[in-house]
């Protein structure tokens, strides 16, 4: 416990932003954290320079509130809890992994994890259920969120591993924004490139949104596209590219592969198709493709609406393909930048947290990772299986089968955020045995479990995250545990004890874990060996590639004076990767990819006319489970809303304001119009965050289906076909709705 004044990291977004939290008084009876800390923007944290958005600054409001404090226990969904002790709970999870691995075998059981778990904790269950366990049947809401950012990066580099750094927004010509509201969803990001750009009237902001977004508004050319058309838009800038002549025949000979093959494709894109296709203007797409080919340096950012699609890894491979065809990638101020959603999806990634990956950016069907990580974990040869487990969305469809007979959820909450929520709710019905270790009580998910472990969250357990920009931050324990709550990673490491790993859990801190962890990234282009908890506590946050033994060898006389007056001038650098143009490919090319567009998995038709797309606003986060219980956020979105377009509202007869039904083939949703300009006609938009707890049903995920890309396993969550009617309901529902914890503490009745 770090008394008084931490420097931490912000628990939301994939940004990163350092945080420093300040004890403000002691007075007894003070239970308001409001009053108790206070929370600031860190100055000196590199990524964020001191700014925070009115998340990152509300944060410590909603820490204690409504949470769950003890383990809870129950037979079958009908009866309500008992409170038990830990170990009576673990007991319990113990006996029924060893019995359906006896009855079933290892792939029956199933863990679904989270981006908001530290790396510590990632790392300890994938050693659980990976190597203990032998079945690769984790995976992680990052499923539903990186995926596709992780296959477009291996297939195009070789490896994962976003290779731009944020001084990068203050250093390009040229920014194309594709698929992201950075603006709302990556504020800090956002606020230094548009600084930037208001300040430098030559550099270009390009958006690519359906949506006339925040981003979007701030933006020199918006492209609204169609929902789905980014591959046509993208091959559409590369083939003017081309007839231009703006490409970078050096680069491309000496360091890629397909070249060739591409160019065969965007032959197919002549402008005037493409912004047909598109619903752009021809102009529109000329002015994108000048601004691309005229830039020294162009930077992209990309989040949902590229990665969530059917198509989300041929979209970001498309992305890339530009990059390469003009060499903007390794250098300053450009590149393909993903912006990560969750505060440690980076970390996720880093730790194996996958279910075809391994720690160290290792893969699970490669003989010698899996090999070199068991041996690390002292464990038999053939004991990690070779096959990549189970996706969030097979776990999903094996409880409709049987074939999955025991589920932990962890730092997650699936009765929201998963798509096509009947048939995820009939599935996790069926489920035998299901595990819930979440923080606060309830959430949605708490109605569908047969235990509940209380979780320590941010600011009562020590671990690390990394950032989008590869930027590890410590963030330690500053307050006590409620009730009777543990860390994730102490959970997992328990249970391991229980079942007769005691060599593999022999953990007693979060340091010690990391220190395992990061001997598995020597030598992989996720070094961390040079960082430690020790030595982040020291220095503050560390990008990696971050080796130990560069910081030793590395070191010139000159620097070496320097480093000594100065320790953080380090020696590495890791702002950038593939500065030297080598790629983690055999031949070290990056490879061009040829995709045409296959357009979206459920098009709009007669009887469902409209496409919704879904996603995020500024102040709340996903589910809500925190910034639901802060009334300043409450307050700024008082109900769940449907953005339409005015000639759309018009020719249904919906007023703004007033209360739509929408319906697809799985559901049945309802919210309250916004009518608006800034959605294109024939699309609808509505926000991802309120689930049964917030509203009556305004689940956007009633209405999703779980149609996905078939090499990330991404759901396509932006877009799924609808019908729209008007709906009158009284009054009230215009006022800000109490939470509905009937909906979710209750149990099920079958
Ligand atoms: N305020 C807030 N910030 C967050 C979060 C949050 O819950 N709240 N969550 C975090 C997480 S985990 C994530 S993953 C990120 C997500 O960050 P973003 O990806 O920026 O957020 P979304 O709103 O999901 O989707 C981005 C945009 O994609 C657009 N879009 C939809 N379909 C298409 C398409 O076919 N093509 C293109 N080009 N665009 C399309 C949508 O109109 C939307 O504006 O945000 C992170 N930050
Ligand atoms: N329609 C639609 N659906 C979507 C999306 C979309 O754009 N549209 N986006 C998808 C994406 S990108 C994402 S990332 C997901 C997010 O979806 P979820 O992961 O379901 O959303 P959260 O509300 O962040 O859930 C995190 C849970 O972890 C708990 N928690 C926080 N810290 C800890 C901890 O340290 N330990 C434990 N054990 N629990 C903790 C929180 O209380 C919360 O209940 O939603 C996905 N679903
Ligand atoms: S931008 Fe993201 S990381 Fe930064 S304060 Fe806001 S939510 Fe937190
Ligand atoms: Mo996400």
């Amino acid at each position: 416990m770090t008394p008084l004044h931490t420097k931490t990291l912000c628990p939301y977004c994939g940004v990163g932003c350092g945080l420093e939290v300040l004890q403000t008084t002691s007075r007894p009876g003070s239970n308001s954290d409001a009053e108790r800390w206070q929370v600031r923007g860190d100055r000196a944290h590199p990524s964020s320079q001191g700014m925070v958005c009115v998340k990152g600054a509300t944060v410590v409001e909603s820490i204690n509130r409504d949470r769950l404090l003890y383990p809870m226990l129950r037979d079958s969904l009908n009866e309500p809890f008992q409170q038990v002790s830990w170990e009576t709970a673990l007991d319990r999870i113990v006996e029924q992994i060893k019995a359906v691995r006896h009855s079933h075998g290892p792939d029956a059981l199933c863990m679904y994890g989270s981006g908001q778990f530290v790396t510590e904790d990632y790392y300890t269950a994938q050693k659980l259920m990976k190597g203990c366990l032998g079945t690769n049947n984790f995976d992680a809401n990052s499923r539903l969120c990186m995926s596709s950012a992780v296959a477009g990066y291996t297939q195009s580099f070789g490896s994962d591993g976003p290779p731009c750094c944020y001084e990068d927004l203050e250093l390009t010509d040229c920014a194309v924004l594709i698929g992201t509201n950075t603006a709302e969803c990556h504020p800090i990001v956002f606020n230094r490139l548009r600084k930037y750009h208001k300040k430098h009237p030559h550099v270009k902001l390009i958006v690519v949104d359906p949506r006339r977004t925040d981003t979007a508004a701030a933006a020199d050319l918006h492209l609204a596209i169609r929902p789905g058309t980014d591959i046509d838009l993208l091959n559409g800038i590369a083939h003017l590219l081309v007839r231009w002549g703006y490409l970078d025949a050096d680069f491309i000979q000496q360091h890629t592969q397909d070249f060739d093959r591409y160019e065969d494709v965007i032959r197919y894109y002549p402008p005037e198709a493409v912004a047909a296709r598109c619903g752009i203007t021809q102009t529109d797409l000329e002015t994108a493709a000048r601004y691309w080919g005229e830039s020294q340096r162009v930077l992209s950012l990309w989040s949902m609406g590229i990665n969530q699609s059917s198509e989300g890894t041929a979209k970001v491979r498309t992305l890339i393909n530009l990059h390469l065809m003009t060499g903007m990638i390794g250098k300053p101020g450009a590149g393909p930048f993903s912006l990560t959603g969750q505060p440690n999806a980076m970390g996720g990634r880093e730790a194996g947290g996958l279910s075809g990956l391994l720690p160290g950016y290792r893969s699970v069907k490669n003989p010698q990772h899996r090999a070199e990580v068991e041996q690390a974990w002292g464990l038999p040869i053939g004991q990690i299986a070779a096959e990549p487990g189970r996706t969030a969305w097979e776990m999903i469809s094996g409880l409709e089968t049987g074939a999955v007979q025991f589920l932990w959820i962890a730092a997650t909450n699936p009765v929201v955020s998963m798509p096509d929520l009947e048939r995820t709710k009939a599935a996790l019905r069926r489920s035998p045995f299901t595990v819930y270790q979440e923080a606060y009580y309830p959430t949605e998910t708490t109605a569908y479990a047969h235990v509940l472990l209380p979780a320590t969250q941010w600011s009562e357990k020590t671990g690390t995250m990394t950032n989008s920009e590869r930027r590890v931050t410590l963030c330690p324990a500053f307050q006590l545990a409620p009730g009777e709550a543990r860390e994730d990673w102490a959970i997992f490491a328990e249970v391991g004890r229980r079942l007769g790993f005691t060599d593999q859990f022999a953990f007693s801190t979060a340091a010690d874990i990391h220190a395992e962890f990061v001997q598995l990234t020597r030598d992989r282009p996720c070094d961390m060996s040079g960082i430690s908890h020790d030595r982040l506590r020291r220095e503050g946050p560390l990008q990696w590639p971050c080796p130990d033994k560069n910081f030793e060898l590395e070191i010139r006389t000159d620097e070496l004076a320097d480093s000594i007056q100065n320790p953080k001038s380090k020696i590495q650098n890791s702002s950038r990767l593939y500065t030297d143009f080598r790629f983690h490919t055999p031949d070290q090319r990056a490879r061009f990819a040829a995709y045409h567009s296959r357009g979206l998995a459920e098009p709009p038709d007669e009887q469902y006319p409209y496409i919704l797309t879904t996603g995020r606003i500024y102040g709340h986060w996903h589910t809500q489970t925190r910034t639901g219980r802060i009334d300043k956020i409450r307050q700024m979105y008082p109900n769940p809303f449907i953005e339409i377009h005015p000639r759309d509202a018009a020719s249904l007869g919906i007023e703004d304001d007033a209360w739509v039904e929408v319906r697809s083939r799985r559901g049945t949703a309802r919210f309250v119009a916004r009518v608006t300009r800034a959605i294109a006609s024939g699309t609808v938009f509505v926000p991802m965050h309120w689930g049964g707890l917030w509203a009556d049903q305004s689940e956007a995920n009633a209405l999703t289906h779980p149609e996905a890309c078939p090499d990330s396993a991404q759901p396509e969550l932006k877009a799924c076909a609808v019908q729209l009617s008007p709906v009158h309901l009284d009054n009230a529902v215009r006022t800000i709705q109490p939470m509905r914890r009937e909906n979710c503490v209750s149990s099920l009745s079958t």
